[in-house]
């Protein structure tokens, strides 16, 4: 069997999770929300990435209906937790270009309960690549329902500043390469870092930095005013269960 067959049995399977990873106000580290990243457990293979599986779902016309059930997991596990906290979820360009997907984030919402401004999706300049639907209708839909949008991975691939003024965004995400290599010596990666930050705060944006590993990373972003932060330094991903104790225990 190849994977592509067992991608296309894995939600009727239950083999599907979802985990978050804590998003923290880099300057008072408090939790402000989380990013619902989607797990395969395969029965034989074991954890399968999305990174590996995402792709594949794309070709073969599936993603729009596993990101379907992710947004729906997100938003019902998001409208139990014990604190307001922002549920940020993934959408693949091919999902984000569909005329249903502003009805499905509709749905989602009217479901499970959860304030729209709970909800922030997370897309890249895929989503301007793409010849399909009506894009700038898509992004109108969003913004009338009120949930926020965050441009993912900024700063990798194309990035044209044209992406910045087409559409509504609320936040830019900082790709982890830049935090990567920012501590180096004679890195230029934080001129660049303090450069997205100048344009984002321009443009009302607030900034992630991801993939914050090293206390030295933290310090940094904190100098370059980057307004939150993400990565192992905090936390892993948790199960929403988990996520839940931690909240309780009070983080
Ligand atoms: O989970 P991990 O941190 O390994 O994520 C790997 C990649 O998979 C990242 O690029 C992330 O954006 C993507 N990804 C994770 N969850 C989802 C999801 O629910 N939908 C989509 N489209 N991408 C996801
Ligand atoms: O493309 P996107 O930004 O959605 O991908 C998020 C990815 O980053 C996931 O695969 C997640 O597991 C990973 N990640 C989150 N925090 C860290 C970190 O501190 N270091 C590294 N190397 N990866 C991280
Ligand atoms: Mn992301
Ligand atoms: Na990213």
């Amino acid at each position: 069997r190849t994977l592509e067959e067992d991608l296309r049995e894995a939600l009727a399977r239950g083999e599907m999770s979802v985990e978050y990873q804590p998003i923290v106000n880099a300057r008072t580290n408090r939790m402000t929300g989380v990013e619902a990243l989607v797990r395969w457990r395969h029965p034989v293979r074991g954890d399968v990435s999305p990174a590996l599986f995402i792709p594949i779902a794309e070709e073969a016309g599936i993603i729009a209906q596993i990101g379907e059930w992710v947004l729906r997991k997100a938003c019902a596990d998001a409208a139990g937790w014990p604190r307001k906290l922002r549920v940020a979820v993934n959408v693949s360009p091919i999902q984000f270009s569909s005329e249903r997907f502003p009805a499905t984030v509709v749905n989602a919402l009217a479901h499970s309960g959860l304030a729209p401004n709970q909800l922030e999706l997370e897309i890249t300049e895929g989503v301007f690549l793409s010849q399909s639907a009506d894009t700038d209708t898509i992004f109108s839909a969003l913004k009338e329902l009120g949930v926020r949008l965050a441009l993912d991975d900024f700063g990798t691939g194309y990035s044209s500043l044209g992406y910045l003024q087409s559409a509504p965004f609320d936040k830019i995400k900082i790709d982890q390469s830049f935090v990567r290599a920012a501590t180096l010596p004679d890195s230029r990666n934080s001129a660049i870092i303090a450069a997205i930050v100048a344009l984002a705060e321009a443009l009302d944006m607030e900034t992630t930095a991801e993939g914050i590993e090293y206390m030295d990373q933290l310090n940094l972003i904190r100098e370059l005013r980057v307004s939150h932060a993400q990565g192992w330094i905090y936390s892993r991903a948790l199960s929403s269960a988990d996520l839940s104790e931690k909240l309780e225990t009070g983080d």
